[in-house]
């Protein structure tokens, strides 16, 4: 018997915060917290755990074992430690506010959608959905969708896009003077998505302000997440009270609970995507709903795709990200002893399978550990093989490659950030997530678009 096994055996080892996901019946607000040890009485693992051991040091030898015992216990696990609580979906009529069907010169329907997120004060999240109007394949399209920081409006310039009301970082070169979004940031962050060109190959987008959630940048309170901390409104949070990256997880989930409901879209090819802290939440948002049918992470780095114990000195560490309030107050007990932590980022991984999973980064972005992320997928493997899935990568992606298929990595020569050629790299990778695109239409072969050399992009915080 080893030390946690001993450990977890005197203790209610309760998983009902995850198996309540996606329909679970809990009330209103996030679960108590699990009863797991605390850091101190943890053991030291120095190597990334093995995804197919469960806690009490019994392995996964089926995928039956891996659905029903040890993936719940990792989304409980994860939930305890790193993110904090998700709550169950909460209850409310959608309402659809405008349908617009010649946006992008006839190219594209644009239709904007509010959510009710089940606070008290009525807060909704106000989804932009744009769907190529052109279509060959009946049974929707398949939708990329993801989460914005400057607003809806700055992501295509079309003056029936709403202005959110909501707090926003200041960006003045985001059209964000001050605090609130201003028709001058109309368009301003559409190179950052690029989205006729997701049109063009017949793949609608959808995205929201992460405000819509909560700015999670601790300089006010956030109302959204404030409402679902265990106590209500409780400040400063407690042990187990979810952070920003759960939030927006759980946010992204409110997205699909719209999307399958769209007879434009197949519900069966969502796709995750996310930058940066996004990519984190996208990462969470697939491990905790078995509705998303594929993942892009983009540059996730710490707290995403990359382990916390990572060997890349000049990599985010648990103890810098954890001065945001990102995360679960717990997860910054692991800080400067990551070794004590009984899951890692592999293992969030590993929840992805058997779907598509793209990491995409870039060399010059040695913050977000692209070679500790390659670690990690490779650890998350063995999980994926246990779902028989093939060509996987062996190998780490050189500049200007894609190694995988189904599970995927890609490398370009960039910095922190979000480009036309990032995009195109997702849309020639979705055929090996088997999900179908037009061709593309640029002059380059497919495979140049991540051979481009990119100028250091722009933080797009
Ligand atoms: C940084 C953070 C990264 C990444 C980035 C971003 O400050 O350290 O993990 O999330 O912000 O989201 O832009």
């Amino acid at each position: 018997m080893n030390a946690l096994m001993a450990l977890i055996l005197g203790l209610t080892l309760s998983v009902d915060a995850a198996a309540s996901q996606q329909g679970g019946d809990l009330g209103d607000r996030a679960t108590a917290p699990t009863a797991f040890p605390s850091p101190d009485d943890l053991p030291s693992i120095k190597e990334l755990p093995d995804p197919l051991v469960n806690l009490d040091g019994t392995r996964v030898t089926t995928r039956e074992q891996w659905e029903t015992r040890r993936k719940p216990e990792l989304q409980a696990l994860f939930q305890h430690y790193i993110y904090g609580a998700l709550p169950p979906p909460p209850k409310g009529a959608l309402i659809l506010r405008s349908v617009h069907r010649d946006a992008l010169a006839g190219k594209a329907t644009i239709k904007q959608i509010g959510i009710p997120l089940g606070t008290a004060d009525g807060a909704t999240l106000e989804l932009l959905l744009v769907i190529p109007n052109e279509r060959k394949l009946s049974g929707g399209a398949p939708v990329i969708f993801g989460i914005n920081f400057s607003g809806n409006h700055g992501v295509l310039a079309d003056p029936r896009i709403a202005l959110t009301t909501k707090r926003l970082g200041k960006s003045p070169s985001y059209g964000i003077p001050e605090n609130h979004a201003t028709e001058a940031g109309r368009g301003l962050a559409a190179k950052m998505w690029t989205i006729e060109q997701s049109i063009a190959r017949g793949v609608a987008v959808a995205t929201f302000v992460n405000s819509d959630i909560g700015l999670g940048d601790g300089t006010a309170l956030d109302p959204v997440i404030a409402y679902y901390y265990h106590k209500s409104g409780q400040v400063p949070r407690g042990d187990g009270d979810w952070g920003a990256i759960a939030a927006w997880a759980w946010g992204m989930q409110r997205a699909v609970d719209y999307l399958v409901t769209d007879p434009e879209i197949n519900p069966k090819q969502l796709i995750a995507y996310g930058h940066s802290r996004n990519g984190k939440a996208a990462l969470l948002a697939t491990a905790t709903d078995p509705r998303i049918a594929a993942v892009i992470a983009h540059q996730s780095g710490c707290g995403g795709a990359a382990p916390s114990r990572r060997h890349n000195l000049k990599g985010e560490t648990v103890k810098d990200i954890t001065k945001f309030s990102w995360f679960s107050p717990r997860f910054k007990e692991f800080a400067e002893r990551e070794d004590r932590l009984p899951i890692d980022q592999h293992e969030l991984i590993a929840l992805c399978a058997p779907r598509p999973l793209l990491l995409s980064n870039g060399t010059l972005d040695q913050w977000a550990s692209p070679d500790d992320q390659f670690n990690a997928l490779m650890a998350a493997l063995p999980v994926y093989q246990l779902y028989g899935i093939q060509n996987l990568p062996s190998v780490a992606p050189a500049p200007g490659e894609r190694v995988g298929e189904q599970v995927a990595a890609t490398m370009r020569i960039a910095a922190h950030g979000v480009d036309a050629l990032d995009w195109k790299a997702f849309l020639d990778w979705l055929p090996c997530a088997k999900i179908a695109v037009a061709p593309s239409t640029s002059s380059s072969p497919d495979k140049t678009s991540i051979l481009e050399v990119a100028t250091p992009a722009k933080n797009t915080k």
